[in-house]
């Protein structure tokens, strides 16, 4: 493996910590699965243009590869080497009262959060028999969910491209093809082993080997964040029970992709922001104050229409689930005070 060659306007965090130095530490290094260093980064040699552009295939891909993981951990979330994930999971310490009780700004409420099973690959990494052998045992552990959790396992092979197009159009299922999943190798045998869990209501959803290999999602219309957090907290507990979770005391939550360690958590509003939207400086202002990150209608990688913006947390390590969702609901507070203002 010779050292990439990166385009001159480069920004991504690859480009700037991949150094020569750290490409000749690593270069010929492989994990316990055979993951190694030419896999993790190829998806920002691929896409120049990435933010980020290294993935992660197992857990031992974060000490092995430390050199290029631990300056971008560090630069992303403001995270030390020697620090330590802390969680807090209990709804009881959010003070989040419904920000928008009229519902004049706030069109729907999302929080989700990654994992990965225990003593397996991530996706980048894992084999084909493994990521079935994943459907297979986080789709028993669904489907002896109760109550409000009780629901259906959708796999994606053989779904209609109708009731696929209705669920991604309707911001429920995940996204296909995406380009840097693509080149991360995380969309290897598609569509087989993926597939989609709700309940009747499609509040509570799990996405199975898309990103990670569950992304345990809570959401509904309005702005009731507590009641969304609440029930997400619920459907974790109830998930853990049955499917041991990949975590360490350092980096909390496994993921494939560093930005999603710690809580791996992301809390969004779907928020109409018509006046403040011509004023981006002004809004921008807001969302770098709060520690939020701005996203297109469809999400990431997807542009706003009509005004409304995906409104989240950009922090996800070094903070807990509950300062996690406190980050966005102070910041979409600030946003909604400044767009009655004006
Ligand atoms: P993730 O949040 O899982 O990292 P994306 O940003 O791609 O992934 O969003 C996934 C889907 O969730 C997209 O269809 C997006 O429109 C939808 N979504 C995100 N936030 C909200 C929200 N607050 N209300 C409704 N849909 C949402
Ligand atoms: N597209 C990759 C990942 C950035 C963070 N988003 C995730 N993990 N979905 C990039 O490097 O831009």
């Amino acid at each position: 493996m010779t050292y990439p060659t990166f385009p001159s306007d480069c920004t991504s965090m690859l480009c700037r910590f991949l150094t020569p130095e750290v490409f000749e530490a690593l270069k010929d290094k492989k994990t316990a699965n055979g993951f190694t260093l030419e896999q993790a980064i190829n998806s920002g040699v691929v896409n120049p243009d990435s933010g980020i552009g290294v993935y992660a295939g197992d857990e031992e891909s974060y000490t092995l590869f430390a050199p290029l993981f631990d300056p971008i951990i560090e630069a992303y979330h403001g995270f030390g080497k020697e620090q330590k994930h802390q969680s807090d999971l209990n709804p009881d310490h959010l003070n989040a009262p419904n920000p928008d009780p009229e519902g004049e700004f706030i069109l729907s409420t999302r929080i989700r959060v990654g994992r990965n099973v225990a003593g397996l690959p991530l996706g980048p990494a894992i084999s084909k028999s493994q990521r079935n052998e994943v459907e297979a045992s986080v789709v028993e552990g669904l489907e002896s969910m109760t109550g409000a959790l009780e629901g259906t396992y959708y796999p994606l092979l053989g779904m209609s491209k109708s009731v696929q197009e209705q669920l991604i159009k309707d911001h429920f299922l995940f996204k296909e093809g995406d380009r840097f999943l693509e080149a991360a190798g995380l969309n290897r045998d598609w569509p087989e082993g993926r597939g989609i869990y709700h309940n009747h209501d499609k509040t509570f959803l799990v996405w199975v080997n898309e990103e990670d290999e569950m992304r345990i999602i809570s959401m509904q219309p309005g702005g009731d964040i507590k009641e969304v957090f609440t029930r997400l907290v619920t459907a974790i507990n109830a998930i853990g029970e049955k499917v041991p979770f990949a975590f360490s005391e350092h980096l909390g939550y496994i993921t494939s992709c560093p930005t999603n360690l710690g809580t791996a958590m992301r809390a969004s509003v779907h928020i109409a922001l018509p006046k403040l939207a011509r004023d981006m400086d002004a809004f921008k202002a807001i969302t770098e104050k709060y520690h939020l990150q701005i996203r297109g209608i469809h999400g990431e990688h997807s542009e706003s229409e009509g005004g409304v913006y995906d409104i989240s947390n950009r922090r996800r390590l070094g903070i807990t689930e509950v300062q996690a969702v406190q980050d966005m609901y102070d910041g979409v507070s600030a946003l909604i005070a400044a767009e009655k203002a004006l």
